[in-house]
């Protein structure tokens, strides 16, 4: 009898597997696809702390359980390879594309084809350049400008009118986020005589190229009071190139950075980077609430930027490191 019911119990639960869902899933097939909506996503590359932050924001926004199906194309920093994936999108005739520009122009013919093909484009992050502005459909991201003006305001007030001497770390050439805080060191060294641009670079966002470039300008003797790195990752370069040849960061040199990230912030706190610009790249559920209206018919407004902070050691404090998401 106990055979039987132990015979009968094992017969019967493949069927409660099958009943309750507790079996596998089958494999998705291409017609499954159909119940998704189709974002492409043409993103800069994997360049920095805050660009990683920004894809995992997109994938996990852009999500299957969230109803959508993500192309995700790496362009690693390269117009030429965003302009394919673009091409790639429509010719899969996915039902959106979200594009983070690597640079401001050189947009217009691309564009022109995916608004022929009747496929929304939100640009995310950088901004675009194009001659007709209904070649996309809204941007979401950061006041560059504003960020490279919030520094010079810090520098301004901390620094005071001591002569200094300025070490300039550019990012990528011809991006929003370098064009907009360069314009902001300049307007501080077309109104501070006393402050000397003693050179710039740019170190494409990277960490490598920001510590090779402080590497070379130390080895050639170059006196300076102050790094301006237009991101963290940039930053941390330049701390190890100093760190390296026996300087103190912070002490020696005045770091002035932007992003915020989470281990930015900590050599905030630790006095290496004296003024942190905060550049927020949590921009998914942003660029998902988009689509949401989009897709009910509603518009959203054509640029929308997001509100960020900057820190230095009077605001920096633990508990905001423990909530940073980056
Ligand atoms: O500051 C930098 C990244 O475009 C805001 O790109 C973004 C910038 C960010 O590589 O770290």
């Amino acid at each position: 009898m106990k055979h039987n019911i132990v015979r009968c119990l094992c017969l019967l639960l493949p069927v409660l597997w099958l009943l309750t869902g507790c079996a596998p899933a089958p494999a998705p097939t291409a017609e499954s696809y159909d119940d998704f909506v189709v974002v492409g996503f043409s993103q800069v590359g994997a360049e920095s702390d805050w660009r990683n932050a920004n894809t995992l924001s997109m994938q996990q926004a852009f999500s299957e359980s969230n109803g959508y199906r993500l192309i995700f194309d790496d362009a690693q920093q390269k117009q030429e390879k965003q302009i394919t994936a673009i091409r790639n999108f429509i010719h899969q005739g996915v039902d959106y594309i979200v594009l983070a520009p690597t640079t401001e122009k050189g947009w217009d013919t691309v564009l022109a084809e995916a608004k022929s093909a009747g496929i929304p484009v939100i640009i995310v992050d950088r901004m675009i350049e194009v001659e007709d502005d209904s070649l996309y459909t809204c941007w979401i991201g950061s006041d560059f400008l504003g960020e490279g003006r919030n520094a010079v305001r810090w520098m301004d007030q901390h620094l005071g009118d001591e002569p200094l001497r300025i070490v300039h770390l550019q990012g990528n050439l011809g991006s929003s986020a370098q064009l907009g805080r360069t314009a902001g060191l300049n307007e501080g060294l077309s109104t501070h005589p006393e402050w000397q641009l003693v050179y710039r670079e740019s170190g494409d966002f990277t960490q490598a190229k920001g510590q090779e470039l402080v590497e070379a300008i130390l080895a050639d003797g170059l006196d300076f009071d102050v790094i301006f790195s237009e991101n963290d990752n940039m930053t941390y370069g330049a701390i190890d190139a100093l760190k390296n040849a026996g300087l103190t960061p912070g002490k020696d040199v005045t770091i002035i950075s932007f992003d915020a990230s989470r281990h930015a912030l900590e050599l905030v706190m630790q006095g290496q980077i004296s003024y942190d610009v905060e550049c927020n790249p949590l921009h998914g559920p942003r660029v998902e609430s988009i689509i949401q209206k989009l897709r009910n018919g509603l518009s959203s407004p054509k640029l929308t930027y997001v509100q960020e902070s900057a820190f230095d050691a009077e605001n920096v404090t633990q508990s905001l490191l423990e909530e940073r998401g980056y």
